[in-house]
């Protein structure tokens, strides 16, 4: 499924976001910057130890929930990797919206000061973390395309989804924008 948005195009694809060609992409990490499993072990897996070494060293203090920061992408065909850290759902009632937003636009802003064009999403927080798929989808492709409808020399946003579900969700929320 693909939309317009101003000049650039959000596209949702099912499938695994390691093997995607785009300038950047973003991992769903945790505020320690410490690995672990779903796309965040995927990704380091595939990309390789420097990856790991890199955050080591510039960002030894890890992330805050609701940022981000970038990285070489080792092994895998991305030139950079967002790593963005998402929220723990906890009910909605702990600023969850509003840090799932700044964790979007913050990679949005990392990939236009690096000049990136194309950059691919997984769907941050709804896996361990927990948060509704529906309520994830809404932030996220609202945020990103704002954004792209605004300002941005971005010219394609993939989101890159896992599984059926997660998928079916975001097609869903990206159909009512379409009017
Ligand atoms: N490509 C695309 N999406 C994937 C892939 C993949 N290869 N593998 C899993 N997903 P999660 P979170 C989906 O749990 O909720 C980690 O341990 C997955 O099906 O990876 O933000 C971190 O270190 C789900 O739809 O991220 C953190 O501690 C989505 O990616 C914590 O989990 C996000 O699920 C972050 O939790």
């Amino acid at each position: 499924m693909i939309v317009q948005f101003g000049s650039a195009r959000i596209e949702l694809v099912l499938g695994d976001i390691t093997t995607q060609r785009v300038d950047a992409i973003v991992n769903a990490a945790n505020a320690m910057l410490a690995g672990g499993g779903g796309v965040d072990g995927a990704i380091h897996d595939a990309s390789g130890p420097e990856v790991m070494n890199e955050l080591k060293r510039r960002y030894p203090d890890g992330c805050p929930t609701g940022s981000a920061v970038g990285t070489s992408a080792g092994n895998l065909r991305a030139k950079y990797i967002f790593h963005a850290v998402g929220p723990i759902w906890r009910g909605g009632g702990n600023q969850e919206k509003d840090l799932l937003e700044s964790a979007y636009q913050t990679c949005l802003s990392l990939g236009e000061k690096l000049q990136c064009r194309s950059l691919a999403f997984p769907s941050i927080s709804t896996g361990v973390y927990g948060y509704p798929v529906d309520l994830a989808a809404e932030t996220a492709l609202r945020t990103v395309a704002t954004r792209l409808e605004a300002t941005s020399q971005l010219e394609l946003v993939k989101f890159v989804l896992f599984d059926q579900g997660t998928f079916g969700g975001y097609a869903r929320v990206l159909e009512t924008m379409l009017v």
